[in-house]
């Protein structure tokens, strides 16, 4: 539980490698870990600090649906996949605005570049939301989770359905040991914005209940990690709910678990915090397909965490 992930934070702290990273950020890291969290306990969202619960919702019907374009979550006032997007925008021949090259680490050392890289961030979202070619253009992240999930490409040109064919093996082999969805494709991997960092998770059924496990190759243990729990644990109730099963375990196993040098105080700042109770998700009983949900399908209730902690993410 929350427990584990706190221990995880401060064992990094303590004994993690000093390593250089593509975003040039530095990180502190350790190599292969694993987290447990007993959903039956409660829906596994930190309580040591805020998390926003809407924003991981919409980004996991947006994988279910099978969209890599970035205007859904827009639409959704999810800004949490803009700056993939908008790196493609600023390094492609069409861009012909101010100098946009390594905004990320730019933006936060420089208050100049950062007015400027704000302004075309937000030009850059106006053109996803209201221009059609733009946001087909601009807007996709290449074959990122969604299509890998929901329309793999075979080497004979048909298209597989990952999602419905696990949802098909757990009701129809729950016992079966290949109830596996998988993201990463090597031979998409030079095209996507971003190599999947989840690559892999496999459900598990016994007793009645549905556990899932997932490896994930690198983990943005303060920003991406509370993220990758809680999704993982929405997607879990969401299939244990049309498969009638209940929800088990979250095997949460990590490839390299890093702390990037400037969230170190942020991360110092929550070890110091006590760990409140777990909330309780909700979902609309009225529907049963995790394809037919929408995000006023959920409620969580008593989530009462400590107040957010703001951190930059890594590009
Ligand atoms: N890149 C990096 N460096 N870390 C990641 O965790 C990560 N992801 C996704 C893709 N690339 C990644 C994006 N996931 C936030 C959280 C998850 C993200 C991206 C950003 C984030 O900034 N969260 C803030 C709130 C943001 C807001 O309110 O808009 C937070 O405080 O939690 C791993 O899947």
């Amino acid at each position: 539980g929350e427990q584990a992930y706190l221990e995880l934070c401060r064992q990094v702290l303590e004994h993690g490698n000093k390593k250089a990273d593509r975003t040039n950020t530095g990180t502190y890291s350790v190599f292969g870990r694993q987290m447990r969290f007993d959903l039956s306990e409660g829906f596994p969202l930190l309580t040591t600090k805020k998390v926003p619960f809407r924003l991981i919702a919409s980004e996991l019907l947006w994988f279910i649906k099978g969209d890599t374009n970035i205007r859904y979550l827009l639409q959704n006032n999810n800004n949490i996949w803009n700056e993939w997007a908008f790196k493609k925008w600023v390094e492609s021949a069409e861009y012909d605005g101010p100098d946009m090259t390594d905004f990320g680490n730019r933006s936060q050392r420089d208050p100049e570049f950062n007015k400027k890289y704000q302004e075309q961030m937000a030009i850059f979202k106006k053109r996803i939301l209201q221009d059609d070619s733009f946001a087909h253009k601009y807007g996709d992240l290449g074959n990122v989770y969604g299509k890998q999930w929901r329309d793999w490409k075979t080497s004979n040109d048909e298209t597989i359905d990952q999602l419905k064919q696990v949802l098909d093996s757990l009701q129809n082999q729950p016992d079966s040991r290949r109830h596996i969805v998988t993201a990463w494709n090597p031979e998409d991997v030079p095209n996507m914005a971003l190599p999947p960092c989840h690559t892999l998770f496999q459900f598990y059924v016994a007793d009645g209940k549905l556990s899932c496990q997932l490896y994930q190759r690198s983990a943005d243990i303060f920003l991406g990690v509370p993220f990758n729990i809680a999704s993982y644990a929405l997607l879990t109730y969401l299939i244990a709910h049309e498969c009638n099963l209940v929800p088990g375990e979250f095997v949460h196993t990590l490839g390299d678990a890093h702390i990037y040098t400037n969230h170190v105080d942020q991360v110092k700042t929550q070890l110091g915090r006590d760990i409140k109770p777990l909330p309780k998700l909700l979902i609309n009983q009225d529907k049963q397909s995790i394809f037919d949900f929408e995000l006023t399908d959920f409620k969580l209730e008593n989530y009462n965490p400590h107040p957010s902690i703001k951190a930059p993410i890594a590009v």
